[in-house]
């Protein structure tokens, strides 16, 4: 059998593709675009919560956002692993990323002035993100799947850390619950965002579920959002800022708005409320630590005997 009826039919019986199978060329691209761009996202989304480790209210609630901001960082690290295994240069795809050529998570663009902030974060975003990762435990290639399942575990932990944090400030003062309120308002748009495009404008979506790369439309998943969530919304006591948002008996569903395109457009392109600042903070980092990466370098020569 040819390699690529090979490959076909591995990704037909749903087995997994592995580093050293044969791969169309273009399969190997997307996965390395698709995966750069999460593990992108992982470090880049640090920031936006770091804002409030030195800030956080009592040492439990610092204590849990410390590793929350940490197993984003493994995250990251995991999924840069992932493209290694397809041939593609972490230092490359730092570069990229800090020179723009890279894209990440739009929803990181925004920043976070209120400490619920913190809990909306949680709730809505890691929210949207197992909704999105969960499906991609059953993704086609092999290093990408298992990363989701670990990943995916430890999201749920975020997810709950959020919700609870939520539901503490509800229970508070009525500022607390305005706080709450405000986030909330300022969030729902961007998490919807998260889930990309509508599908009609999705480029990449027809050969990426052909591949089973993607397992589900991105318009699929953000109904699996809306659905999921207005209930934990009612529970929680806040109100979701579309006034479209209805249940439709007949579908089984909600019915819900349309985040503003144009904006999302905006935002993926750089132009975020806080893209500059996001990129240019990573930036730095990057050349902060070169000499701990000179040093690595030179401390491995050495023991290789290399001088
Ligand atoms: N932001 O053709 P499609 C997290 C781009 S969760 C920016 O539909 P695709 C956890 C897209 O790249 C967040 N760009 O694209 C966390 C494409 O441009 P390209 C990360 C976006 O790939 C929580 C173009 O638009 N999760 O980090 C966005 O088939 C809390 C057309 O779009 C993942 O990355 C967007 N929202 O579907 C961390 C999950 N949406 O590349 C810290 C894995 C679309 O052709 C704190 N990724 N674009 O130039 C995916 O599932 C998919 O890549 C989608 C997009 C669904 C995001």
């Amino acid at each position: 059998m040819d390699l690529e009826a090979r490959f076909e039919r591995t990704i037909a019986s749903e087995q997994r593709v592995e580093p050293r199978d044969w791969m169309p060329e273009g399969y190997r691209k997307t996965l390395v675009r698709q995966i750069a761009q999460h593990a992108h996202s992982e470090i880049i989304g640090m920031q936006p919560e770091g804002n409030w480790i030195t800030r956080a209210p009592s040492l439990r609630r610092k204590a849990i956002l410390l590793a929350k901001v940490q197993d984003e960082a493994g995250h990251g690290l995991y999924l840069y692993a992932a493209t290694e295994t397809l041939g593609a240069d972490r230092a490359d795809l730092t570069e990229k990323l800090i020179t723009g050529r890279q894209k990440y998570s739009s929803i990181f663009n925004y920043p976070t002035p209120s400490y619920a902030d913190v809990g909306v974060i949680g709730w809505l975003v890691d929210g949207a993100a197992i909704c999105n990762q969960v499906p991609l435990c059953r993704t086609s290639y092999g290093p990408y799947a298992r990363a989701m399942i670990r990943i995916c575990k430890e999201e749920s932990f975020h997810q709950r850390q959020g919700y609870e944090l939520l539901l503490t400030m509800m229970a508070g003062t009525d500022a607390q619950r305005a706080m709450v309120q405000e986030s909330v308002d300022r969030f729902w748009w961007p998490a919807l965002m998260m889930f990309g495009p509508p599908d009609a404008e999705s480029t990449n979506s027809e050969q990426s579920l052909a591949w089973r790369i993607k397992r589900d439309t991105n318009d699929e998943l953000r109904q699996k959002f809306v659905d999921m969530t207005v209930p934990q919304a009612e529970k929680l006591g806040v109100t979701l800022p579309d006034p479209e948002l209805r249940w439709n008996a007949e579908r089984g569903h909600h019915d819900f708005g349309q985040p503003d395109w144009d904006e999302f457009w905006q935002v993926v392109k750089g132009n975020g409320p806080a893209g500059a600042q996001r990129l240019a903070h990573r930036r730095k980092a990057h050349e902060d630590g070169e000499w701990v990466r000179e040093a690595a370098r030179v401390h491995s020569e050495k023991k290789r005997g290399v001088e």
